[in-house]
């Protein structure tokens, strides 16, 4: 936990509020730092402090660069780290481990308001639509989209892990950001028109998204009026896995305001194809609390060794054709498989369940 004194004077400029006392308020000091930095610093530091920290920020912080969101973030202090408080506050706890056996999976032949609001709101781990596509169509899918359109592998999965799209969490700097952009509405669309007389997965998974939540669910657009790529295909080659890893869009994007709104994220896959033996995703019923803790135990290394983990809390073997959605907040991976694994997949971005859901890969 920072105090907060190393916290604030590194990012803020501050009003004195009555409520401070010095030395406390003496510490404070206005620096200027670019907005990227600016964003960066501070929603990690929201993150991470300590729940005293929180209220006093909540009375104190006003950030140019940040404004509403983090005073609004400021307010969602918890009495403690747990599950129901990662809505508000967007953290997970190791030793709130609640769900069991049935719970931890949902399944239904169609996805519905509640399904959704049950695994954001963490009453279940995962949920399973079976069947989402028929096995015929998925495979035709498949087949297609691998013989038209050449996959690149993940800069850090060199012959491991690659994708058809271009994926958010890659693009780190500027010049990268506006590449996705550019290739955003493109990229769908040359993946429709390669599933032919297919519909494509990702439109698939956009009406069902649109049909059952209650105020619908648009393609997210994180920096304003700049449509974002959804539907990201990825492939994991035979004997390949891929490690314990959090995907969270607060953590890696210190760019856009917007992205701070989203309250909580799911992640969504169609297993279009999947390997006979293996290939499963493993579920933990947690998280690391802050990126900063997650980074550590991941050691530099793309996602966290198994061996520094206690078994995980959920396995789903996916069938092909099936839509899965969980929570990517929770530590997850994919273990190793007997041949190719092809999917289709999506974030997806909750803001409240009177607000339209989002979409992004
Ligand atoms: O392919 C899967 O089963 C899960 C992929 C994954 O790690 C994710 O969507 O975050």
């Amino acid at each position: 936990m920072h105090s907060i004194t190393s916290i604030l004077p590194k990012i803020i400029s501050v009003s004195s509020h009555p409520s401070l006392k010095p030395p406390l308020r003496d510490t404070l000091t206005s620096i200027e730092k670019s907005s990227h930095q600016m964003r960066r610093i501070l929603s990690r530091a929201v993150r991470t402090t300590s729940q005293d920290t929180s209220a006093f920020l909540n009375l104190t912080l006003k950030s140019k660069a940040y404004g509403k969101s983090a005073v609004q973030y400021m307010s969602t202090s918890c009495d403690t780290i747990c599950r129901p408080c990662r809505l508000n506050g967007r953290i997970s706890c190791q030793s709130h481990r609640t769900l069991k056996g049935d719970e931890l999976l949902l399944s239904s032949p169609a996805l519905s308001h509640q399904m959704l609001s049950d695994v954001i709101k963490g009453k279940a781990l995962a949920c399973r639509v079976p069947n989402f596509i028929s096995d015929e169509k998925a495979q035709l899918v498949a087949y297609r989209l691998m013989k038209n359109l050449p996959y690149e592998y993940y800069s850090y999965a060199e012959g491991s892990v690659g994708r058809i799209g271009f994926s958010f969490s890659e693009a780190n700097s500027n010049e990268d950001r506006e590449k996705y952009y550019e290739q955003a509405t493109v990229s769908m669309r040359i993946i429709r028109e390669t599933c032919g007389d297919i519909e494509s997965p990702m439109d698939r998974v956009r009406i069902a998204l649109q049909d059952a939540w209650k105020y619908g669910a648009n393609l997210e657009m994180l920096d304003e009026g700049r449509k974002m790529f959804a539907g990201l295909c990825r492939v994991i080659e035979a004997n390949k896995e891929i490690h314990p890893h959090q995907d969270m869009v607060w953590w890696y994007d210190g760019f856009s305001k917007k992205s701070q709104e989203i309250l909580n994220q799911l992640a969504m896959n169609v297993y279009i194809k999947v390997p006979e033996e293996g290939g499963e995703l493993e579920m933990w019923n947690w998280g690391f609390e802050n990126q900063e803790l997650y980074e550590k135990n991941a050691e530099g290394s793309y996602g966290i060794k198994k061996s520094k983990l206690p078994p995980p809390d959920l396995t789903i073997k996916p069938n092909v054709g099936d839509l899965i959605l969980f929570n990517p907040g929770n530590l997850h991976c994919i273990r190793t498989g007997s041949g190719q694994r092809f999917t289709v997949s999506s974030f997806i971005g909750y803001r409240g369940e009177d607000k339209p859901l989002s979409y992004w890969s």
